[in-house]
């Protein structure tokens, strides 16, 4: 046994997920369609210690409570099929926020599955691999590959797929960071309550299916006016559904509506740019080359805008010899 690093990048849904129709299996209600943010990385390294108990887990420096049972969850998924049983010590840095609405928890244990499977010598496809980081996190599965992707609930199986390279469509992503604070509601508990109380929550999963499937037509067909259309109705529908949930989920701060009005401004005066929003208060524009610079400075004028990150879309989870 020795160690491994890898580094995975967080990813923005265009379609979006909210809610499971499994919660022990951690399985999605719904499909989603969504984009790797090149720009933002999480490095893990794993390295299982013989004789270790237990797992330790230390995230931006800061070692996580013992009952951080997710991480655990996917180390012994890789474990029962390599047949050890050895500890793990799991050392994680975001060079972004962490829980604040921008995918930390997709970037972490997309790069958690793919360290710790090469560390246990484990050759598993980028499918297994994904469906593995979906325990931890159903977004996980997404950041296993790069640019466009797809997943997809096919009968009983989710499934999820590259479906263009980043360099088959160059957009880019300009995130308006409105806080650093962590989100006061995780995306899972506020999933579950969305399922258990929102009026809106059986019409969200029964439209979703059409959503998806216009994304996927809009994305192959490089259609952004199509694209920008869908994934912004996806995007508000989810937030009726959260904000209709009891209690609600209001992950909105003023500068994230003064931000979605400045996009929809500027979308009125010609720029190929709309916007998504996901559970915390920042906004991520997706807009094409020729737009980044003033989506970028108009973002970044708006009151309540901390700062504003451009990405390029994002390669797949993958391993590094970089160490630091
Ligand atoms: C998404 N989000 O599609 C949606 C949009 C947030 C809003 O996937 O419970 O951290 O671990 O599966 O993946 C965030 O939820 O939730 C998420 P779990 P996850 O990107």
């Amino acid at each position: 046994m020795r160690e491994a690093t890898a580094i995975a990048h967080p990813n923005v849904a265009l379609i979006k997920y909210w809610g499971k129709r499994d919660s022990a299996a951690n399985l999605p209600a719904v499909g989603s369609l969504s984009i790797g943010l090149g720009a933002l990385s999480t490095r893990t390294t794993v390295r299982f210690e013989p004789g270790a108990a237990a797992d330790t887990v230390v995230l931006n420096g800061n070692e996580l409570p013992a009952e951080n049972s997710k991480v655990t969850l996917c180390l012994d998924m890789l474990r029962q099929i390599a047949g050890v049983d050895a500890g793990a010590v799991v050392t994680s840095a975001n060079d972004f926020p962490t829980g604040a609405g921008l995918a930390s928890s997709a970037s972490g244990y997309a790069a958690l599955v793919t360290a710790g499977a090469a560390a246990l010598d484990l050759d598993l496809s980028s499918q297994q691999l994904s469906a593995i980081a979906r325990t931890g996190s159903g977004s996980a599965s997404r950041s296993l590959f790069g640019g466009f992707v797809l997943l997809r609930n096919d009968g009983d199986d989710t499934t999820c797929a590259p479906v263009l390279a980043p360099e088959e469509w160059p957009l880019a992503v300009v995130v308006a960071v409105t806080s650093d604070e962590p989100k006061a509601v995780s995306s899972r508990y506020g999933m579950e309550q969305s399922r258990l109380t929102s009026p809106y929550y059986r019409q969200w999963v029964d439209g979703h299916d059409a959503d998806l499937e216009a994304g996927l037509r809009c994305v192959m067909e490089r259609d952004f006016a199509g694209l920008a259309a869908v994934a912004e109705h996806s995007c508000l529908k989810m937030h009726a559904v959260m904000m209709a949930t009891r209690p609600p989920l209001l992950y909105w701060s003023a500068a994230t509506m003064a931000c979605l009005d400045a996009v929809r401004a500027l979308r009125g005066e010609g720029e190929e740019v709309f916007f998504t929003v996901d559970a915390g208060p920042q906004v991520k524009a997706v807009c094409t080359a020729a737009a980044i610079d003033r989506v970028a400075g108009t973002l970044q004028s708006v009151p309540g805008v901390l700062r504003v990150i451009v990405s390029h879309l994002g390669d797949g989870a993958r391993l590094t010899d970089d160490h630091d």
